[in-house]
């Protein structure tokens, strides 16, 4: 998507100007994985539009492949806008009818998807249309095509699932248990399933074999086959905003995995990437250099870089 800010605090209706930004939780992701040093690609749909070339062009400079992205000629990219609302951002959505809504049922670039380690999905695409769905579903719930490890993030935006014909909580339910790896906050678990504990959360989700439950600026807690329950505390962190946060997480935990680091540096990745979000306006953040990150993911060391 396109991502229109303030560059102020003001609000969005007093404001002249507006930033232009990528955006968007599965590109998000591909982007911090490729900061982090990990070939990614974005398989998605813009528009044949000037919002489209921009975030083509955002994700290509960021070191994401985008050669496998469709563009509709009929329909327009995605877009939002962040208010800030004290201190938080609250999200304007532009996508109803948009490019990305118009993927699947079928699973694009097939042979890409074969060739990946990881898929990454989100409950976002889950929320944009009936052809999206049956997408997620296709892939997670009917293995459409086997063999990488499949991702998902929980990632529930009410806003988005107000005009959908199915409740987000019974999908989101059903696609997270299919998956190898579930990543879910714990206060969307609360809201999405009235589920809050962490052992709770894993327990509801147990067809699936990996789960990582954040739980903001308290810690994530991890739960594996080879590691059993792993808990690191996270960083302290001055918040500049947290978009993008969680899609950061999710890119230095599966840095790690990709990596093979034991669990807890899987954890401590996702805590340092997440923090490289927290503290920038930017939905996608500059990643700090390995060489000043890889010191900081033994079980001992300290948090700062
Ligand atoms: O996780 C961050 C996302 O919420 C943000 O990039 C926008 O993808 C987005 C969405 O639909 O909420």
């Amino acid at each position: 998507m396109a991502v229109l800010t303030p560059p102020g605090p003001e609000p969005l209706h007093a404001s002249s100007t507006l930033n232009l930004r990528t955006g968007g939780a599965e590109s998000n992701v591909a982007a911090s994985l490729a900061g982090l040093g990990h070939r990614s690609a974005w398989l998605g749909r813009v528009g044949d539009d000037p919002f489209g070339r921009r975030v083509l062009a955002d994700l290509t400079a960021l070191g994401v492949a985008t050669d496998a992205v469709e563009t509709d000629p009929a329909r327009p990219t995605g877009l939002y806008v962040k208010e800030p609302v004290g201190g938080a951002t609250r999200p304007h959505y532009y996508r109803a009818g948009s490019a990305a809504s118009a993927l699947g049922p079928e699973p694009p670039a097939p042979d890409l998807l074969r060739a990946a380690r990881v898929v990454h999905v989100t409950g976002i695409t889950a929320a944009l249309s009936g052809s999206c769905r049956r997408l997620l579903r296709s892939l997670l719930v009917e293995r459409a095509v086997p063999g990488p490890l499949l991702s998902f993030d929980v990632n529930h935006r009410a806003a988005l699932w107000r005009d959908a014909p199915e409740p987000a909580a019974d999908l989101l339910l059903e696609l997270a248990r299919a998956a190898d790896l579930v990543l879910v906050g714990r206060d969307e678990a609360a809201a999405l399933w009235g589920t809050e504990q962490p052992d709770d959360i894993r327990a509801l989700l147990g067809a699936a074999p990996r789960v990582v439950v954040k739980d903001a600026d308290i810690g994530a807690t991890s739960y594996t086959p080879e590691a059993g329950t792993v808990f690191v505390p996270a960083p302290r962190v001055d918040v500049v905003e947290p978009v993008g946060a969680g899609d950061a997480f999710a890119a230095g935990y599966l840095a790690g995995l990709l990596e093979n680091r034991p669990e807890s540096a899987r954890l401590r990745l996702g805590h340092l990437a997440a923090r490289a979000a927290l503290t920038t306006t930017d939905d996608v953040p500059r990643m700090p250099p390995r060489h000043r990150l890889d010191p900081h993911l033994a079980p001992d060391s300290s948090w700062s870089t």
